[in-house]
C-alpha cells in the first residue's frame, strides 16, 4: 500500500480554478497508476472569499497553522479585475509564501519537442533552465511607505533588504540543485555594481557559499547583461541563481523562450523542509481567457509533477511529465501554444497518454 498525502488545494481565482479543476483529474488517474493517495482539503481563499469576509483568507497565524497540516499545497493563481493587484497579492500568496519562509521558488524552462520557441535556431536541448528565485526577500519584503498623498510631491519607497540566512539557505540550495543536473552550471545574477549594499551582501555570500561546491561551475553577471545572453546565447546557461524581484521577471522571459507562459511551473519551498511546499503555475489568474475553457493546463499539470517530486514519489513525477511531453509532442495543445484546443481536451489527452 502507498503513501497518503494531505494536500491543500488553494485554487484561487481566474483560469487558476480551471486548471486546478484540470489537475485533480489528472492526479486522480495518477494515484492508482503509481500507488499513492492525495487526501485534499479545499480551501476557497480567493477574491471571492475577499468579497464576502474582507480578507483572503483567516487571519494569518490560523491560515499558516492549517496549512501546516499539509504535505504541500497546491496553488492556482490570485487577482480579480475589481481589486488593485498589490492588495490580491499581498493578501493571499505573499504572506503564505513568507510566513512559511518557501525561501526558495523554483522554476525550470525547457523547449520540449512539438514546440515551437520564438527564437529562430533555438532547438530542442539548447534551453534547459532552472531559475533559483529567492522568495522571502529584496523588494517584496513589504517595507516602505507613502507620504505627501495627493500632493505633486507625493512620494513612494520600497525597500529591498537582504539577509545572509535567507541568501545563504536560498545560494546552498540552489548549488544542491545544480550538482545533481548533468551540466552542473551555476550562473549569479545580482545588480551589485548599481546596488551597493545587498547586492553586494549577495556576492559576498556566493563567494563564501561557493567553496562548498567545488564540482560546480559558476560564473556570475548582471541582471541587464544576463537577459541579453538568455536570448542570444539560452545553451551557456543552466542554473540561474537570482533575487525575488530579478528572478521574478527572468522566470517571464524564461517562459516566454521557451514557447509560452502556459506551460511554466514553480516550486515554493523552504530548502530545510520545515514547511510544506506550494506548487503553482507561474502565471496569474489571466482576466483575458477567464471562464472561457481555454487556458493551458500544462504549467499546472507540470507543477503537480513537482509536487510529487518533492514528496519523494519520483516515478508518477516521472510518469506525468512522460505523458505532458507526449501531448505537447503529439497534441493537442492550446491556443498559446499555436493550437485550438480547450483545456479539458488537453486534460483528457494527458489522460490518454498515462493510461498507455
Ligand atoms: N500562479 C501564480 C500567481 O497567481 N501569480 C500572481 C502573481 O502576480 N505573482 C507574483 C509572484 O509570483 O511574485
Amino acid at each position: 500500500m502507498g503513501k497518503t498525502y494531505k494536500i491543500a488545494c488553494i485554487p484561487g481565482d481566474g483560469i487558476g480554478i480551471e486548471v486546478i479543476a484540470a489537475s485533480i483529474k489528472v492526479l486522480a488517474v495518477l494515484q492508482p497508476l503509481f500507488d499513492f493517495k492525495f487526501e485534499y482539503t479545499d480551501l476557497p481563499w480567493s477574491s471571492e472569499y475577499y468579497r464576502k469576509n474582507g480578507r483572503y483568507m483567516p487571519p494569518l497565524p490560523e491560515a499558516l497553522a492549517t496549512l501546516r497540516k499539509h504535505d504541500a499545497i497546491f496553488f492556482g493563481a490570485v487577482g480579480d479585475p475589481d481589486i488593485p493587484d498589490h492588495i490580491s497579492l499581498w493578501e493571499l500568496l505573499l504572506p503564505i509564501r513568507q510566513g512559511l519562509q518557501l525561501g526558495s521558488n523554483v522554476r525550470p524552462s525547457k523547449i520540449f519537442k512539438g514546440v515551437k520557441p520564438p527564437l529562430a535556431g533555438c532547438e530542442v536541448g539548447d534551453l534547459d533552465w532552472l531559475i533559483l528565485r529567492e522568495n522571502c526577500e529584496g523588494e517584496y519584503c513589504g517595507q516602505g511607505g507613502r507620504s505627501h498623498t495627493g500632493t505633486p510631491y507625493a512620494l513612494g519607497t520600497e525597500l529591498a533588504v537582504f539577509t545572509r540566512f535567507g541568501i545563504e539557505r536560498h545560494m546552498r540550495y540552489a548549488f544542491e540543485l545544480a550538482r545533481q543536473r548533468p551540466r552542473k552550471l551555476l550562473t549569479l545574477v545580482t545588480k551589485s555594481n548599481a546596488m551597493r549594499h545587498g547586492m553586494v551582501l549577495w556576492d559576498e555570500t556566493f563567494y563564501d557559499v561557493a567553496k562548498d561546491y567545488p564540482d560546480v561551475k559558476w560564473d556570475k553577471m548582471l541582471v541587464d547583461a544576463v537577459t541579453i545572453r538568455m536570448v542570444l546565447k539560452p545553451k551557456s546557461m543552466d542554473v540561474i541563481l537570482c533575487t525575488n524581484l530579478h528572478g521574478d521577471i527572468l522566470s517571464d522571459l524564461a517562459a516566454a523562450l521557451s514557447g509560452s507562459i502556459g506551460i511554466a511551473p514553480s516550486a515554493n519551498v523552504d530548502p530545510e523542509r520545515k514547511a510544506p511546499g506550494l506548487f503553482e503555475p507561474v502565471h496569474g489568474a489571466a482576466f483575458d481567457i477567464m471562464g472561457k475553457g481555454i487556458a493551458n493546463p500544462i504549467a499546472t499539470f507540470w507543477s503537480a509533477a513537482e509536487m510529487l517530486r518533492w514528496l519523494g514519489e519520483a516515478k508518477a513525477a516521472d510518469g506525468l511529465m512522460s505523458a505532458i511531453e507526449h501531448v505537447l509532442e503529439h497534441g493537442p495543445i492550446t491556443g498559446d501554444l499555436g493550437g485550438k484546443a480547450n483545456t479539458e481536451q488537453v486534460t483528457q489527452a494527458v489522460i490518454s497518454a498515462l493510461k498507455q
